[in-house]
């Protein structure tokens, strides 16, 4: 009898410990929303089950159409909408109506409202122009990150931009006037040389700070508290390399990276194993460091191999832990050598397969996220 008492109690603070644990475990904005909070610890419990599928764009345009009311190229091929819904913010900075891939900004704010509504997840990013010299974001010039770091010269001027992410991230309210939780992905790519902000183009002490004052600047000066954050990279070779421009764990809730697939069949294995070492080291990160890790783009253009969705890519993925997986965009055709889309449209050569992709236990799509109840 007495021993049954004692292992009861002991039961008892285990399970007072995990759950005060669990109550615990907040994004590192500390004055995150509820919704905000909410969508961080299920992000985390959806992982250990599968990982959502997102699209970017999803909503606005697809191959061979624009702007049509409920379209959605997934759902075009599935019935069901992606479970994520990425949008790009690149020229609101610079106060254009529209951004770099002519989606209104208008049209966008509505677009992420009905994804939310379905209880889809919203992710954004934003391709900024460069703060130094006006040019476009994949136009590096020395010094730039120096320039608007506290100090620097145009420290005002992305101050101001800054501002602009804040009014139209505050601008996201849902049916009740709450604001919708974002994942913010800023500063994206940041290993790579391409962007001003990438690579050889700073030093990672600049790039930790930029991310710092970014955030610091937006939770602190600004009072945004509906974002989570995701530190990305491109590939990566190791975990000190991915790890080289990390801003530290309190101020990042995601860990992800972008990865493409180079447009040749022939190379399913390389991509496949390098995807996997490059699973396996990020998780292994998230673990350590009890971060959500995720796919923060990945893609392979024009999708020619009809097999693709179940043979390689879910066939890499469902060895790993993940919480989403973000495919980029269906711009679609310029001409019939130039195209761009990551996702099949109906009758594309792997349709088939990716409604067996949509099937399968690992892939969660708008029907499977609505019923986790992503903000509760
Ligand atoms: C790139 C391409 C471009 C686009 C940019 C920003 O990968 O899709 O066409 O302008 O992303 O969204």
């Amino acid at each position: 009898m007495f021993f049954c008492k004692q292992s009861t109690t002991v039961l008892f603070f285990v399970f007072l410990a995990i759950f005060s644990q669990a109550q615990n475990d907040l994004p590192v904005d500390k004055n995150a929303t509820a919704e905000t909070i909410h969508l961080y610890r299920n992000l985390k419990k959806l992982a250990d089950r599968g990982f959502m599928l997102g699209h970017q764009d999803d909503l606005a345009y697809g191959v061979g159409w624009k702007y049509v009311p409920g379209r959605s190229d997934i759902k075009d091929v599935t019935g069901d909408y992606p479970a994520l819904y990425g949008w790009e913010l690149g020229r609101i900075e610079i106060d254009h109506p529209v951004n770099l891939d002519s989606v209104p900004f208008d049209k966008m704010r509505e677009f992420i409202r009905e994804g939310y509504e379905r209880g889809g997840v919203i992710t954004i990013s934003w391709h900024l122009n460069n703060p130094l010299t006006g040019k476009t974001a994949w136009q590096p010039s020395p010094g730039t990150v120096a320039s608007i770091l506290p100090g620097g010269e145009k420290n005002d001027l992305f101050k101001s931009w800054l501002d602009k992410i804040a009014t139209f991230i505050m601008s996201l309210k849902g049916r009740h006037g709450e604001l919708i939780p974002v994942i913010f992905r800023p500063f994206h790519e940041l290993n790579g040389n391409w962007f001003w902000w990438g690579g050889k183009n700073c030093t990672p002490d600049e790039m930790k700070q930029l991310y710092r004052f970014t955030e610091t600047y937006l939770r602190d000066e600004k009072h945004v508290h509906n974002l989570l954050y995701a530190y990305n990279t491109d590939r990566f070779a190791s975990k000190e390399d991915y790890l080289e421009r990390y801003p530290g764990d309190e101020w990042v809730d995601i860990v992800g990276f972008d990865i493409y697939q180079a447009n040749n069949i022939k190379k399913n294995e390389d991509f496949m194993a390098e995807f996997d070492k490059t699973l396996t080291t990020l998780e292994n990160i998230a673990t350590e460091k009890n971060k959500i890790p995720a796919l923060t783009e990945f893609g392979y253009n024009g999708l020619p191999d009809s097999s693709w969705w179940t043979n390689v890519f879910l066939k890499t993925l469902e060895k790993h832990k993940i919480a989403y997986a973000l495919a980029w965009r269906n711009s679609g055709y310029r001409s019939q050598t130039q195209y761009e889309f990551y996702v099949p449209y109906k009758g594309q050569a792997s349709a088939n397969d990716f409604v067996k992709f949509y099937n399968a236990k690992k892939t969660f799509f708008q029907k499977d996220v609505t019923k986790e109840k992503m903000y509760q």
